[in-house]
């Protein structure tokens, strides 16, 4: 039978997909050089202020947005800040909660847990980064008579579309680091989003101050985040 181009489904088309099938040689040399990449990535505290186009920041969010998501769904709109002004307001709040946090919200243990990566309730960053990208997930949609519309797997699609973000920013030799002020709801109010809007992740991005240091930690083995039934 010939391949068709495109068939239906429920009524709805479906194209044919193009397939990247690689020798089982190239499979093994890609996906390691891929890991080899990627284990490169480190979390960046510390930022140059050399500037980075606005194209690439537009190019990494539309990588982001390739993300699967629940039905197809997209939940997420992600604002990228490079404002003076708004960076400014953004690491006044941030430092507001983060005071907050490190002096009383957080655990002894948490405090103790995170000593060896040298966080305090400081943010220069947010400052300094020539790029902020603020994730927001969209815990539900808005149809166009004002009614809300279920989205699905939000967490999980917004994750995995943070996931493919930070992986982007790393391949474009950038880098980044998942800020997590809490509580979050100061990014909203800041940026004007609308009710169906939470902010999720902020990332900075840019390229690393010179000299930047990073914790001396190691990743768990294989064997320890693993286990293969065969
Ligand atoms: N949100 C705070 C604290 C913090 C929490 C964890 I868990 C980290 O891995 C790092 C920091 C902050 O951004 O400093």
């Amino acid at each position: 039978m010939a391949t068709e181009s495109h068939i239906s489904v429920n009524g709805h088309t479906h194209v044919l997909y193009k397939e990247n099938a690689l020798s089982q040689d190239e499979l093994i040399k890609q996906s390691e050089a891929f890991y080899n990449l990627l284990d490169e990535r480190r979390s960046v505290r510390e930022y140059a202020d050399t500037p980075v186009p606005k194209e690439v920041i537009e190019m990494l969010i539309k990588t982001a947005s390739t993300a699967p998501s629940g039905a197809h769904k997209q939940p997420w709109t992600f604002c990228a800040v490079s404002n003076s002004e708004l960076k400014t307001k953004i690491r006044e709040a941030a430092e507001a909660e983060e005071k907050e946090s490190y002096e009383s919200r957080m655990s002894e243990r948490w405090l103790k847990d995170l000593e060896p990566m040298g966080t305090n309730m400081y943010k220069p960053f947010l400052e300094d980064a020539p790029w902020l990208i603020i994730i927001f997930k969209k815990v539900h949609d808005i149809d166009t008579d004002g009614e809300k519309v279920k989205n699905y797997y939000v967490n999980e699609s917004v994750g995995i579309a943070a996931g493919m973000l930070i992986t982007a920013i790393h391949n474009a030799g950038l880098v980044t680091l998942t800020h997590t002020p809490s509580p979050m709801n100061f990014l909203a109010k800041l940026l004007g989003r609308p009710s169906n809007e939470r902010a999720f992740l902020l990332l900075p991005v840019g390229y690393p101050k010179t000299p930047t240091y990073v914790p001396d930690i190691e990743r768990k083995s294989l064997v320890e985040v693993s286990k293969f039934y065969e």
